[in-house]
């Protein structure tokens, strides 16, 4: 089962997505990838393209490992959100080829599942609490019971949506104190409101000091969050210690990590409860499922990234993942622009608050190669920066 042909899209129904489709010898037998890496596409189209797409024609597809092994450490470079997108885009492809040629879903080739959905959690932030609290009633009604909440902090957005962005300055604006104040009161009205049972997270997007950080994570240990995600800048994660030693409330990590040693010190020394990186930009299954597993070792569980700024094929990789391990812990979920309906077949679905992928070989996803093209990639779509009232800027 020869690679005949590595062959990269680019696709924008709603937004932009970064599609790698391998071929092989025998007919009809091909494989789906992702490596979108949401604002930096075409640097990862042009490493695929330029550089890691003639490494491939003529090796054996099936030889998943070999071929992760060979271009992360047969390439000297290595490492780093372009490369390990570029690196999920094959891996995910290969698995997909796999399960194909074995006529069996990838869930079924990683041990068979565990569980018959993956828990999902919804995004439900608003501006204020009551649109918060009415998101959360909504999808209550649809069956979730994790639910992510982010508000807009007057002076301090929270969460920029991209509608609010503005084009000219291309910055919003963040400051720490009314933030800090914000997100208790944020939780105590969203109990006050909903009561014990919602399952809430909070996701502070790498924007605190270490105590900062530690400060917050004490202040809603009342309120009981589903998970506090990346309370602090990933580039130095001994300083989860000291929000670890001051709070006792889950912490969840990991979205901007590459690969596995960037996320063995959280697992080591228990630091976290939730590893959250991203099948998408960590070089795909074959990494995921080393990382579930040293987790696993350490009571650590699996909340990988589901933005929604990969596609659909990753998604589907990622609830592969959820059903086979047994340290699953919850998935983000996304929904997409609906255009992407028109481009992407096998997405996975919602029953009852989790997600579900059918029992398809492979990972179940097939792009329209026509209809993706009618919709061009969109330059610069691009996250706006975050600035201090000083003018300085913050974490995104
Ligand atoms: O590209 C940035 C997004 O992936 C990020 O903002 C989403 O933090 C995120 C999350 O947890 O979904
Ligand atoms: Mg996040």
């Amino acid at each position: 089962m020869k690679i005949t042909n590595v062959n990269v899209i680019v696709t924008a129904p709603g937004r932009n997505y970064v599609l790698v489709k391998v071929e092989t010898d025998q007919a009809g037998l091909y494989g789906w990838g992702d490596a979108t890496l949401n604002g930096r596409e075409l640097a990862v189209v042009a490493l695929l393209q330029d550089h890691l797409a003639p490494l491939l024609i003529g090796r054996d597809a099936g030889r998943i490992e070999d071929i992760w092994q060979s271009i992360f450490r047969g390439t000297y470079w290595r490492g780093g959100p372009v490369m390990m997108t570029a690196l999920a885009g094959i891996d995910l492809a290969l698995w997909d080829i796999k399960g194909k040629a074995a006529g069996l879903p990838v869930y079924s080739l990683l041990g068979g599942p565990t569980r018959a959905a993956a828990l999902a959690y919804r995004h439900c932030d608003g501006r204020d609490v009551q649109e918060i609290a009415d998101n959360i009633r909504a999808a209550q009604a649809e069956g979730f019971r994790v639910f992510r909440a982010q508000i807009d902090v007057p002076g301090s957005m929270a969460f920029p949506d991209p509608t609010w962005v503005d084009r000219t300055t291309y910055s919003v604006p963040f400051e720490d104190a009314p933030y800090l104040r914000a997100i208790p009161r944020m939780f105590e009205a969203l109990r006050r409101e909903l009561g014990d049972e919602p399952e809430i997270l909070h996701d502070v997007h790498e924007r605190l000091t270490p105590i900062q950080a530690s400060l917050l994570a004490a202040a809603l240990e009342p309120y009981h969050p589903f998970f506090l995600e990346d309370p602090i800048r990933p580039e130095h994660k001994e300083s989860m210690r000291l929000v670890r030693q001051n709070s006792r409330v889950p912490l969840a990590m990991g979205e901007l990590f590459s690969h596995r040693w960037e996320c063995l010190p959280l697992i080591t020394e228990q630091l976290i409860d939730y590893v959250r990186v991203d099948i998408a930009h960590i070089g795909g299954i074959t990494e995921a499922r080393k990382i579930a597993a040293i987790a696993e070792a350490y009571h650590v569980q699996m909340a990988f990234h589901g933005a929604p700024d990969t596609a659909p094929i990753a998604h589907a990789a990622n609830v592969h993942v959820d059903m086979a391990i047994p340290n699953f812990g919850v998935q983000e979920s996304s929904i997409f622009p609906p255009e992407t309906a028109e481009v992407f077949t096998g997405t996975p679905y919602f029953e009852n608050g989790s997600l579900k992928v059918t029992d398809a070989p492979g990972l179940g996803t097939d792009v329209d190669e026509r209809a993706a093209a009618r919709f061009p990639y969109r330059p610069q779509e691009y996250l706006p920066t975050l600035r201090r009232a000083d003018g300085s800027v913050q974490d995104w």
